[in-house]
C-alpha cells in the first residue's frame, strides 16, 4: 500500500519564499496548503493561477482561532512560517503592526500547533533573519555571523523577529516541539517584491533600457548585504525540517556586496558602464537606523545539512535583469 503524501502548511504563501517553497514541496509530492489573508487579497488570483495545486486557507497571523482552524484543515506534518511584515523600512512606520504580525504571529502559530494537539507530530520552520544581528562594529565577526553570534537588531522588524526567534526556541526547549529556525541572509530573485532594493533596481534597469523611465530614486548606497538566490534558500528550509533534530541554521553565501556593486552589475547587463547619471538619492528611502553590513557564515548548514547554493552574486543579478527585461517587453505591470 502506498503511503499518504505529507502535508505542509505555508504561511506567507503569496510572498517570494512562499511561492518558491510551494513549488519545491509540490515537486516532492507534498499536499500543499497556504494561509491567505484579507477578504480580497490582490495576490490570490496570481497564486491560484501559478500554483493550482495549493489549497488556500483563509487566515491571518494575528488571529489565533483562524490559525487553529488552518491546522485542523491542513493537518500538517510540516509548517513553514514565512508570513510577516518583512520590509524593514515599513516596520519603522508601522512598528505596532510589525510587532503583532512578525513577532506575536510566531507565538500564535506555535500555540495553534500545540492547542490542536500537534506538538509531537508537527514540525515547524521559523523564518528568522540576519537583521537580528545588526551589523554594528562591536558585534561583527570577521568571518561572518554564525549561529552563536550576538544579536543587536536595528529596526522594529529586527526586534519583532528576535522575539519570534526566541519564542520558537522556547517552545522547542519547553515542550520538546520540533521547531527549527533558519537565520537567513538576504535572498532575492525573479519573485522578489519590487519594494526591496535589488528588484527595484533590476525592474528600473529593464525600464530604462526600454525607454520607459529615465532614472531610479534610492536611499543609501553604501550598505552591504550577503545576497543569495531564494530558490537555493527554500531548499535549505526544507532540509532543516528533514534533519534528525530541531536546531538553528544560518543560510548565507559568505560574500558581501554594496548596493553600488549591485548597480554596477545590473547596469552592465544593459551595456551601461556608469550607472551614476541614472540614480538619484532620495531621503524618503533612508532609514532612521541602518544595518551597515551583513555577512553570514553558512558552514554549519553546509556541513550538517549538506546545503549547497547554485547561484552566485553575478548570476543572481543577471537572472533578475533578464527576467525583468522579459517582463517589461511583454508589457506586464511594473508594480
Ligand atoms: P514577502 O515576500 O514580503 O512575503 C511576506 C508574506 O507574509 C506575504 O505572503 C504576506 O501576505 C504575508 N503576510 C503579511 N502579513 C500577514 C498577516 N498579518 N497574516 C498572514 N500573512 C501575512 O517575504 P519573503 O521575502 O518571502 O520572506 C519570507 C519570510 O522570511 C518572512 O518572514 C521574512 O521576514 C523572512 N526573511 C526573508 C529574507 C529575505 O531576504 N527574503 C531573509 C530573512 C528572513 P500578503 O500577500 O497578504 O501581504
Ligand atoms: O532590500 P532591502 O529593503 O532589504 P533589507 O533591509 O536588507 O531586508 C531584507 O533582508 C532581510 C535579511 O537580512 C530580511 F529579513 C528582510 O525581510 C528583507 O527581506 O534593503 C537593503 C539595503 C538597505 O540597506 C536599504 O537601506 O538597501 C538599502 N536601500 C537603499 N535604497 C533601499 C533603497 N532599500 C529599499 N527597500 N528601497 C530603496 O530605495
Amino acid at each position: 500500500m502506498s503511503e499518504s503524501p505529507k502535508s505542509a502548511l505555508v504561511t506567507g504563501i503569496t510572498g517570494q519564499d512562499g511561492c518558491h517553497i510551494a513549488e519545491l514541496l509540490h515537486e516532492k509530492g507534498y499536499e500543499v496548503h497556504g494561509l491567505i489573508r484579507g477578504q480580497n487579497n490582490p495576490r490570490k488570483a496570481a497564486v491560484e493561477a501559478e500554483f493550482p495545486f495549493v489549497n488556500l486557507i483563509e487566515g491571518d497571523l494575528t488571529d489565533p482561532a483562524a490559525l487553529m482552524r488552518a491546522m485542523d484543515i491542513a493537518n500538517p506534518d510540516e509548517v513553514y512560517n514565512l508570513g510577516a511584515i518583512s520590509h524593514v523600512g515599513y516596520s519603522f512606520k508601522n512598528p505596532t503592526l510589525t510587532a503583532d504580525v512578525t513577532g506575536k504571529g510566531v507565538l500564535n502559530v506555535l500555540e495553534a500547533v500545540r492547542a490542536t494537539g500537534r506538538a509531537e507530530s508537527t514540525k515547524v520552520y521559523q523564518a528568522s533573519t540576519s537583521e537580528m544581528f545588526g551589523g554594528l562594529d562591536y558585534n561583527r565577526p570577521g568571518a561572518g555571523y554564525n549561529e552563536d553570534s550576538l544579536f543587536h537588531p536595528r529596526s522594529p522588524y529586527g526586534v519583532a523577529k528576535l522575539y519570534g526567534h526566541w519564542i520558537a526556541k522556547n517552545y522547542r526547549e519547553s515542550y520538546g516541539m520540533f521547531v527549527s529556525c533558519g537565520i537567513l541572509f538576504n535572498h532575492e530573485g525573479e519573485r522578489r517584491g519590487k519594494e526591496f532594493v535589488t528588484r527595484k533596481i533590476t525592474d528600473a534597469v529593464a525600464r530604462i533600457h526600454l525607454g520607459l523611465q529615465d532614472h531610479i530614486e534610492l536611499g543609501d548606497l553604501w550598505p552591504k548585504r550577503d545576497w543569495g538566490y531564494a530558490g537555493d534558500y527554500v531548499r535549505g528550509m526544507w532540509q532543516m525540517l528533514q534533519h534528525d533534530t530541531a536546531d538553528d541554521f544560518v543560510l548565507a553565501t559568505g560574500e558581501t556586496h554594496s548596493i553600488e556593486e549591485f548597480l554596477q552589475l545590473a547596469f552592465a547587463e544593459i551595456g551601461i558602464d556608469d550607472w551614476r547619471p541614472y540614480v538619484k538619492q532620495n531621503p524618503a528611502f533612508m532609514r532612521p537606523a541602518e544595518v551597515d553590513i551583513l555577512l553570514g557564515d553558512p558552514t554549519k548548514a553546509e556541513k550538517v545539512l549538506g546545503w549547497e547554493r547554485k547561484v552566485d552574486f553575478p548570476g543572481l543579478v543577471k537572472l533578475m535583469v533578464a527576467h525583468d527585461l522579459e517582463q517589461q517587453r511583454a508589457g506586464l505591470p511594473s508594480a
